[in-house]
């Protein structure tokens, strides 16, 4: 069981620190998991049949060593009255008790074991605690670090400061993990309505019907008070009864169980809470409609920035295009043609297209959006961090995209009519003077045949003036529309930039909406992780224990803060 409980409080810790790298939970959620404990008086043990452990628990000088002397029969742990009494931890425990397995971080050369062969005492393991309100933080440390251990704690106050703020406050939040037992101590000073007025705090408390007992050790402390009805205002026998009561093997295991069984409640309510900073899938779903609202108009705003740039580039184009139209004279002076790829010139115009005002518009947007996203529960850093991830790979892709779409604009410009009719018009450029060499041909044949039989049939000068302008017209009137109503390269580059900037908003929208479906299935991933990890078996029917125990549990820590507890001044 032990195993169990810090399995879980580990695979918390891992869980919440996967989910803090990711930015869905920030550093507090980590130290919340740490601030629960998965130490139980079980841990503390490698033998099945353990002892019970008590624990002597309260302020300054009430009389916790004093107490735990008076269970000893002997003087076991240092009662005195000077202020803080003990600095130390005080085991009493049988001699054939061996404690195991001591956590790393207890202070050993703080602690002191006195080992005993009083076999009343053989299932029972007494420690005695420093004051919890002591001066010295490293005692109000050690009182914490040993509470988890401890099964049956003997909550020590005296009359006149058993409202003690700083143990109450250990009470409320350690309560249900605990059995607890109260003693009012030095109740030679006592009265009946200190009692009353303690038990009706307990009441507060969540304790119906605890455990109270009024003890005098002020005749010999270090010795037994046997007799009690020596003194009627010493309970102390009903006490020790009590508290062998329990040391029962059964009961040890049932409070073992039932203390990890609190634990990781505790432990739960930790993950409820931190389950509550996430948001729902619903809220999430909620932020695909956002970001297309805000990019819309974004992206409407990111065109109208370019627009302007566009004809320069364009003209680019148009120069190429010109020198295309020389490609003829060129080609006869055995120059290269000019090619599509784009010169310097060009190249730096393209740049300057999307510049850096187009980008810081977009990150402006996007960033803008994640500050939105917060209000539907999401944490900023686990939307800003992906979306920050994906910044620096936009005008990477956008080169690309953008060069793609002006390569395919050029390579089919104009309308597709326009290109069928300019295909049309290159044939007739060299069918057309065919046509009308075959005709001139023809007649010349013709004549040549008819002028074998008669002399008078011959070719005029007209003729061969006709044949030539018709020859002419045939070449350069499909020539003259093939060069003129060729598809403009200057519009094709033009709207190849425009189709450009297109596809880089597009690809922009669409990294982003990537990064949203990723948010939505990474967080229901990790939800249910923690499903996994918190769903343990373990239960605990604190209506099956004996009665007596019942009385000393507190099932549900009170849900409004105790009042009328105040401070008191340490005399
Ligand atoms: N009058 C009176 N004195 C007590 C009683 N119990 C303890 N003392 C004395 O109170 C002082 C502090 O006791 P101690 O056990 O050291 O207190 P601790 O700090 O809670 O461990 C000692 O001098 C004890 O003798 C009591 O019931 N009545
Ligand atoms: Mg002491």
């Amino acid at each position: 069981m032990p195993d169990l409980l810090s399995q879980i409080q580990l695979d918390l810790k891992n869980w919440a620190t996967s989910a803090n790298e990711k930015g869905w939970l920030n550093e507090r959620a980590i130290s919340a998991i740490d601030a629960t404990t998965a130490a139980t008086p079980g841990a503390l043990f490698d033998q099945a049949n353990r002892p019970l452990v008590v624990g002597f628990f309260g302020g300054t000088g009430v009389g916790k060593s004093t107490l735990m002397n008076r269970f000893a029969g002997e003087d076991v742990a240092r009662a005195s009255a000077e202020r803080p009494t003990s600095r130390e931890i005080t085991l009493y425990v049988h001699e054939s008790v061996s404690i195991a397995k001591l956590p790393d971080e207890f202070p050993l050369q703080r602690m002191r074991t006195q080992s005993h062969q009083n076999n009343q005492y053989r299932a029972v393991l007494w420690i005695d605690m420093p004051d919890f309100d002591s001066v010295e933080q490293s005692n109000r440390e050690l009182v914490e670090q040993w509470m988890p251990h401890i099964d049956v704690i003997i909550y020590v106050v005296s009359p006149d400061r058993y409202r003690d703020d700083h143990g109450w406050r250990l009470l409320l939040e350690h309560g249900t993990q605990h059995a607890w037992v109260f003693v009012i101590n030095h109740w030679d000073r006592g009265d009946e309505r200190q009692r009353d007025d303690f038990r009706g705090m307990l009441h507060s408390a969540g304790l119906q019907n605890p455990h109270l007992f009024v003890t005098d050790s002020s005749d010999s402390p270090n010795q037994p008070h046997d007799n009690q009805s020596a003194n009627s205002k010493d309970e102390f026998n009903s006490l020790r009864e009590t508290i062998n009561q329990l040391a029962d093997q059964q009961l040890i295991e049932q409070l073992e169980s039932r203390g990890v069984v609190q634990r990781i409640n505790r432990i739960r309510e930790v993950s409820d809470s931190l389950r509550a900073q996430f948001s729902t899938p619903e809220q999430l779903q909620q932020l695909n409609p956002l970001w297309q609202s805000s990019w819309q108009t974004c992206s409407t705003e990111l065109h109208e920035s370019v627009e302007w740039k566009i004809p320069a580039i364009a003209a680019h184009y148009a120069n190429q295009e010109q020198s295309l139209l020389g490609s003829l004279y060129a080609r006869i002076r055995g120059r290269e043609a000019p090619t599509d790829s784009p010169s310097a010139e060009l190249q730096s115009a393209l740049e300057n297209l999307l510049d850096d005002t187009f980008y810081d518009r977009a990150h402006e947007t996007v960033d803008a959006f994640s500050q939105q996203a917060t209000s539907s529960g999401i944490a900023l850093a686990a939307i800003q961090q992906p979306l920050d991830n994906a910044k620096p790979e936009w005008p990477n892709r956008a080169r690309m995209l953008m060069q793609t779409a002006i390569e395919q604009s050029l390579a089919a410009p104009g309308t597709p009519l326009q290109r069928q009719l300019h295909r049309v018009l290159g044939w007739l450029c060299w069918l057309l003077p065919l046509a009308a060499m075959g005709w001139i041909g023809f007649r010349v044949i013709n004549v040549f045949r008819l002028g074998a039989n008669d002399p008078a049939a011959y070719l005029s000068s007209n003729f061969a003036i006709h044949s030539l302008l018709l020859l002419g017209l045939a070449w350069l009137v499909p020539t003259v529309l093939f060069i003129k109503l060729k598809p403009s390269r200057e519009k094709a580059a033009a709207r190849g930039v425009r189709h450009g900037v297109q596809q880089v908003i597009n690809h922009i929208d669409e990294q982003t909406q990537k990064v949203l479906q990723h948010l939505t299935t990474d967080q229901q991933q990790r939800i249910n992780e923690l499903d996994n990890i918190m769903t343990s078996g373990v239960q605990v029917d604190d209506g099956a224990l004996p009665e007596a125990l019942q009385r000393m549990l507190i099932q549900e820590p009170p849900s409004v803060p105790v009042t009328g507890v105040r401070a008191t001044t340490h005399s």
